[in-house]
């Protein structure tokens, strides 16, 4: 971040300007040991990754606080924690997305974990980033509808899509997070992201069920302005496939 900018945020929204999208590495303590959080940071680095977020359905904060001492040491890009709940607020990161499941009913995840969460952020002193979180079916059943017990917005709506996402820039949020779930099959479609983009004027952050650049670059032409991966390095990857996702995003047009 550079000094120019005087929020995270400002830094953020400047990305999509300078380089046609951003990319964010997800970290999911829960499910990547801490080897393997700091071989991920360690080549978001080096491959032209632009933010980090960390965060599950699960965890509590003495897990988070290490994993991000653990990033700590391999990065010195930017860390957002993006959490599944109250108890993954950490003082050592330098934002939180703070989210609303604008999607869903359920009243816990609309504002009571957020309630929870407030003086701790406060006290914490951490910059908080208003976001609606918006999860569309990607075709399998994720973790965050089961944690959440919420239903996705089905993929043949970009109406009721949009006007979440509407409502979410009316209510005064600063970013919308299309979010298919950790691991889906299926992408969020990019007619829905094209109709959300065309249609409101937040910065859009896409994820789940991204495996390729490809698909990456695809939803970046849609109009995503973030793309998000996480569980396709959790596992055996192809060298330089990190840098390949970042290209792509960073310049979908080129073959
Ligand atoms: C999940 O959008 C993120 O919240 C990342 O999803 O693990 O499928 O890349 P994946």
């Amino acid at each position: 971040m550079s000094t120019q900018h005087s929020t995270l945020f400002d830094y953020l929204v400047d990305i999509p300007r300078q380089k046609h999208a951003g990319y964010m590495i997800l970290v999911d303590p829960d499910r990547q040991s801490g080897e393997t959080a700091s071989r991920i940071a360690h080549e978001a680095q080096h491959s032209g990754v632009d933010i980090v977020l960390v965060g599950s359905s699960l965890l509590v904060e003495e897990i988070m606080d290490e994993c991000i001492h653990a990033l700590r040491q391999e990065t010195d890009l930017p860390i957002i924690i993006f959490p599944g709940g109250a108890t993954q607020v950490s003082r050592f990161a330098d934002a939180i997305l703070f989210m609303s499941l604008l999607s869903g009913r359920n009243p816990n995840f609309l504002i009571g974990e957020q309630v929870r969460a407030a003086p701790l952020v406060q006290r914490y002193r951490l910059e908080a980033i208003p976001t609606a979180y918006i999860l569309v079916d990607g075709g399998s059943y994720t973790s965050v509808a089961y944690m959440s017990d919420t239903h996705p917005i089905p993929r043949d709506k970009p109406d009721i899509t949009w006007a979440h996402a509407l409502a979410a820039q009316y209510m005064g949020m600063r970013l919308i997070y299309l979010e298919a779930g950790s691991g889906a099959e299926l992408t969020v479609p990019t007619e829905m992201v094209r109709i959300v983009r065309e249609r409101v004027e937040l910065p859009v952050i896409v994820g789940g069920g991204i495996r390729t650049p490809e698909q990456a670059a695809e939803l970046v032409s849609a109009g995503a302005q973030f793309i998000v991966t996480g569980s396709v390095f959790e596992n055996g990857y192809e060298q330089g496939h990190m840098k390949r996702f970042a290209d792509a995003i960073h310049s979908p047009h080129e073959k």
